[in-house]
């Protein structure tokens, strides 16, 4: 009795520590506004919060962290809530403290002579975006979330999404990094340079890291020239092995202008057009293959060079059709098609996800050998396997079988299915968490297909930054 009289104290202290330093704005307190902070997404995994903070600025965090140190309650940073793994929701404990950054969304500079911008982690993505196009300059980082995502949490996650094949990933894109550390200290990696080999390169420690070694609280990015002309296709292909073909011969005939290169099956087309208002595939034949392909440029040739690669590719049979977009609504009704696809599922009931990725030449096989698995052990689940073919990057994602809820194929044959495609991805000497990190749903994963030696340099890490395990635990790293 004792013990939860003194337990109930200290969680009354804290919490109203917590609040002398956010202030009543900065403490989420009613339970219905707390209820979108404690699901993620996709209404995958659920959880409990001693307390839901949303500090104003880095020295709030500081101080916010500092207290949970003292306090030995354990954090999670939470950013846009659009991660797929998990990892910016809390455990069922009702014990760990849960910080937004969501008012820290301040962009501080766009430099359009350096071609840097540096805001607040907080940040929604698409408002970085819009800030750099307002002067004329480019933010490659392009995902279907970037209306709610935040930098913060792209950097933490190492988002991927539609221009990585030219630009990179978001690891890429960084110059410089402010960061809360576990015990409350501050890092300034604010630096703003393309040269510094001053010892490690820190930053990169925390871009990935899903928030397991720190907060990053404010970022430097680099920007790019915006260029003029796009010219966009979609074309429809004999086979993943001609769009890998393709891919390759456009690089080349183009300067490696190919800016995205996107794999839609027939079967995501279909839903997509099933499931999307105003959503029209542009061909009267169905076809099983299709890939979205952009090439971007200063040179307004850059339509006429991405007509001469879909004609090669038509006479060599590797392209079968292909609709080439002649305006901006055009292509942004092409683009529609491609970046529905998440949404296409979910009207659909929701899909069994496989985030993999295996080196491009090896892909056609990995889908024919996937496939076949699939067909082993689930013949009758509907297969979705489309994304990123420019960056070997599969969503190989599946529906229930028609009539089966996605609840009853997570609990049969999804584990013995995920089981096989993920073995098989590591045989293709490829990665089983390609973009969307690690979080809880795959920490497992990550100790069954890591090295011994990588997962202890990952533990040495963690514990020399982090040694009494309160930031975000039980995310990337098993306990
Ligand atoms: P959250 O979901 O809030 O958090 C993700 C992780 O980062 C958590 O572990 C959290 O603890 C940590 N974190 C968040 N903010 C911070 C911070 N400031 N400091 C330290 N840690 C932090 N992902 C891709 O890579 N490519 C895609 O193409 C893509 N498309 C998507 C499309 C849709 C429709 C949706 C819903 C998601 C998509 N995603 C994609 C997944 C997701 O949007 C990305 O993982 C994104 O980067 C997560 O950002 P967030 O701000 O929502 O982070
Ligand atoms: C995309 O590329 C996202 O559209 C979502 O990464 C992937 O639906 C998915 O699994
Ligand atoms: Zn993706």
């Amino acid at each position: 009795m004792k013990m939860g009289v003194d337990l109930v104290g200290k969680t009354n202290l804290i919490v109203e520590q917590l609040r002398q330093i956010v202030g009543d704005q900065g403490l989420v307190a009613d339970d219905a506004s707390r209820q979108p902070y404690l699901r993620d997404e996709l209404g995958a995994f659920h959880g409990r919060a001693l307390a839901i903070v949303r500090p104003a600025d880095t020295e709030q965090v500081s101080e916010v962290v500092k207290a949970c140190a003292a306090a030995g309650v354990a954090m999670v940073p939470h950013g846009g809530n659009t991660g797929y793994c998990g990892g910016a929701t809390p455990d069922e404990s009702g014990r760990q403290v849960l910080i937004s950054l969501e008012r820290m969304r301040r962009i501080h500079e766009v430099d359009a002579i350096g071609y840097t911008l540096t805001a607040d982690a907080g940040c929604v993505l698409a408002n970085l975006q819009a800030a750099a196009e307002e002067k004329g300059l480019l933010f490659p980082l392009s995902l279907g979330s970037e209306g709610s995502c935040q930098i913060g949490g792209n950097l933490s996650t190492n988002a991927g999404g539609l221009a990585v094949l030219h630009y990179g990933n978001a690891r890429d894109l960084v110059l410089g990094l402010e960061v809360v550390l576990p015990d409350g200290e501050v890092w300034d990696g604010m630096k703003a340079l393309r040269k510094d080999n001053s010892g490690y390169d820190l930053k990169q420690w925390f871009i990935g890291a899903e928030g397991t070694l720190g907060i990053i609280t404010r970022v430097v990015l680099k920007l790019f020239p915006r260029p003029a002309f796009q010219a966009t296709a979609l074309v429809a292909v004999a086979s993943i092995a001609a769009a890998c073909e393709l891919l390759a011969a456009a690089r080349k005939l183009s300067g490696d202008a190919v800016t995205s290169f996107e794999y839609i099956p027939g079967f995501a087309l279909a839903l997509v057009g099933q499931n999307i208002d105003g959503a029209r595939v542009p061909f009267d034949d169905d076809y099983a293959h299709h890939v979205l392909i952009e090439l971007s440029s200063h040179q307004e040739n850059i339509q006429q060079t991405l007509e001469d690669i879909l004609e090669n590719a038509l006479e060599s049979g590797h392209a079968l059709d292909a609709a080439i977009a002649g305006s901006g609504e055009q292509r942004d009704a092409l683009w529609r098609l491609r970046e529905s696809v998440p949404e296409a599922q979910r009207h659909a009931g929701g899909s069994y996800k496989h985030d993999v990725s295996v080196p491009i030449p090896r892909i056609p096989q990995f889908m024919d050998e996937a496939c076949e698995a699939v067909f082993e052990v689930a013949g009758d689940a509907r297969i979705c396997a489309y994304g990123h073919l420019g960056d070997g990057n599969l969503h190989f994602n599946l529906l229930p079988p028609a009539g089966m809820s996605l609840e009853q194929f997570k609990e049969s044959p999804g584990p013995r299915i995920s089981q096989r495609i993920h073995t098989l991805a590591h045989r293709f000497e490829g990665s089983v968490c390609a973009e969307h990190g690690v979080g809880q749903l795959k920490a497992g994963l990550l100790a069954q297909y890591a090295s011994p030696v990588a997962l202890k340099m990952m533990r040495d890490i963690k514990h020399a930054l982090d040694p009494a395990g309160l930031m975000n635990p039980g995310k990337v790293l098993l306990p």
